[in-house]
């Protein structure tokens, strides 16, 4: 036996043995989620977890594909980048993890057309708390944002990459956090 056919049945176990396995760890998988979180969705679109510090950083748990990361924050990850395709369906759940009230530490995820000048944006914003701090001069500028979320909150949202393949910057509007690093970019690549 030549050693190209060889290795091919050995791909060919392997691949049997593991696509058994997995199936079952699978099921068992979705049943434990489901039983953790009832918010849990499994419905194919690809999800970031992030988490807003009191750092006034966006980080996340883990590496992950399609995440540019930037060293250790704490027991965290910095994010600094999502690479999506044109037109991507993707999700974004926003945690904020914090020891302040929040009228001191709240957090979103506010993603802008490419060009918007993000900081005259979030100066802007300041002044519209009542506004969940979106200058209203620049929502027009607002591709999506998550809602406002104080310490323990969550905010999901699910939408579509933009076409155009570019850097989109995404920030947090409370006030002081774009100035304190509270910025990250969506890259839509090919
Ligand atoms: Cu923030």
């Amino acid at each position: 036996m030549n050693k190209l056919l060889f290795n091919s049945i050995f791909v060919a176990l392997l691949f049997a043995f593991t696509a058994c396995g997995g199936g079952g760890d699978t099921a068992e998988e979705t049943a434990s989620q489901d039983a953790e979180s009832a918010e849990a969705v499994d419905d194919g679109i690809r999800t970031i977890d992030i988490i807003g510090t009191d750092d006034m950083k966006f980080v996340v748990e883990s590496e992950g594909e399609g995440l540019v990361t930037g060293g250790t924050a704490g027991e965290y990850i910095l994010l600094e980048a999502i690479e999506v395709a044109p037109g991507e369906e993707i999700r974004i759940n926003l945690t904020t993890v914090s020891n302040l009230p929040p009228t001191a530490m709240s957090h979103n995820w506010t993603l802008v057309e490419m060009g918007t000048d993000t900081d005259a944006f979030a100066r802007a914003s300041i002044t519209a708390r009542d506004n969940e701090y979106i200058a209203p001069d620049f929502e027009d500028q607002v591709i999506v944002h998550t809602a406002m979320l104080g310490d323990g909150e969550t905010d999901s949202i699910t939408f579509t990459a933009p076409e155009e393949p570019g850097d989109y910057d995404y920030i947090c509007t409370f006030p002081g956090h774009y100035a304190g690093g509270m910025v990250g970019i969506l890259r839509v690549q090919e």
